[in-house]
């Protein structure tokens, strides 16, 4: 049976690129009745250091963000990774069947841990067996995800298929990476080679989602492109990473094509076609953004529901486990 894995980190402000690339997939995975399970991944963010405030204050936040975007939790399972501690059990096992090799090939790793990785914490190293615990706790078949997640959902097809084969065991699906849409990676307003990332330090790199009206319009408004017009067709955007940046993102919030954008926008120059994409941002952004500002007058609410949705993952996560467990020749299980 096809069920929905993905989650985010709440390592930070969310932004436009986790809202097309994630969040928004997620809530129209939803409305298709398949099981979704969705996660705040805790775990995840503290592979780099987090103030322990800052992080308790950005999961529930987090938290929000899920339900101000749509995600119901009546309808998706919507839970904090750490809440749900058959996560880690299941990642050590896969530390055990995943090789060095493969994580340090991974471009996350070699991105984060830079030329340092000597003093990169042992968890940045091990975070994509972590991820590939995520999803095969749950027998995943489906990952929404934006594309910087490829490579990971590769490695962990790569891992269930060495633990089926190495335990000669059935038991693991192999999940597919859903990359879908106009937005699978949002790219930085300042530099449209590097992807849209709560982890840049220049703020008027991205949007984030608690950004009110007149700083998008401000950020959208200097937002980095070419002297050029816009092309009437898609075509016409090779080799223009900050222009094809724009039209992206406005193709994905308005629900339409590329080509249908250009049809209408072609022709014209980035001064019109900024306020008109200004709009469009503002228009579908701020209602998330009040929404999320509002459920977090309230967290005690937030921790209901994350401690409601954790016992609905445990409900899944725990048979799973105990039968790896008992694959892997663990007395008691
Ligand atoms: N720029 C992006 N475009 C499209 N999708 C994106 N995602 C992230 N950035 C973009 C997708 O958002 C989901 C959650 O990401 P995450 O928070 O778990 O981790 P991340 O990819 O590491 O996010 P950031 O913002 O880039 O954080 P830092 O800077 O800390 O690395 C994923 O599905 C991801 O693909």
């Amino acid at each position: 049976t096809p069920r929905v894995f993905s989650g985010i980190q709440p390592s930070g402000d969310l932004h436009l690129g986790n809202y097309l690339g994630a969040m928004k997939r997620f809530v129209d995975m939803q409305e298709t009745g398949i099981e979704t399970v969705y996660c705040m991944v805790d775990m995840h963010a503290i592979t780099v250091w987090q103030d322990p405030e800052k992080l308790r204050h950005a999961t529930r936040e987090l938290c929000a963000g899920f339900i101000a975007a749509g995600i119901d939790p009546a309808k998706s399972i919507l839970f904090n990774q750490s809440q749900v501690p058959e996560h880690a059990q299941l990642a050590w096992i896969f530390n055990c069947v995943a090789r060095m090799g493969w994580m340090q090939r991974m471009t996350q790793w070699k991105d984060k841990a830079g030329k340092n990785a000597q003093n990169a914490s042992l968890g940045l190293f091990a975070y994509p067996a972590l991820m590939a615990a995520d999803i095969l706790v749950y027998h995943a078949t489906h990952v929404p995800v934006g594309e910087d997640q490829k490579q990971h959902l590769e490695l962990t097809r790569d891992i269930a298929t060495k633990f089926n084969h190495d335990y000669g065991a059935d038991f693991f699906p192999i999940t597919e990476p859903v990359i879908e849409g106009a937005a699978t990676r949002v790219m930085s307003f300042r530099d449209g080679s590097k992807k849209m990332s709560k982890s840049d330090p220049s703020d008027a790199s991205r949007i984030n989602m608690t950004d009110d009206s007149d700083t998008i319009a401000k950020k959208i408004r200097k937002a980095k492109t070419d002297p050029e017009g816009l092309p009437s067709e898609a075509e016409g955007l090779e080799g223009r990473p900050e222009a094809r940046n724009l039209v992206n993102i406005y193709a994905a919030l308005a629900d339409t094509s590329v080509d249908a954008v250009l049809k209408d926008v072609g022709g014209k120059q980035f001064s019109e076609f900024k306020p008109i994409l200004s709009e469009l941002a503002v228009e579908k952004l701020a209602p998330i953004s009040g929404e999320m500002a509002r459920l977090m007058q309230d967290t005690s609410e937030i921790d209901k529901i994350l401690d409601h949705g954790a016992e609905r993952a445990r409900a899944i996560a725990s048979p799973i486990l105990k039968k790896t467990y008992e694959i892997v020749g663990m007395v008691g299980a």
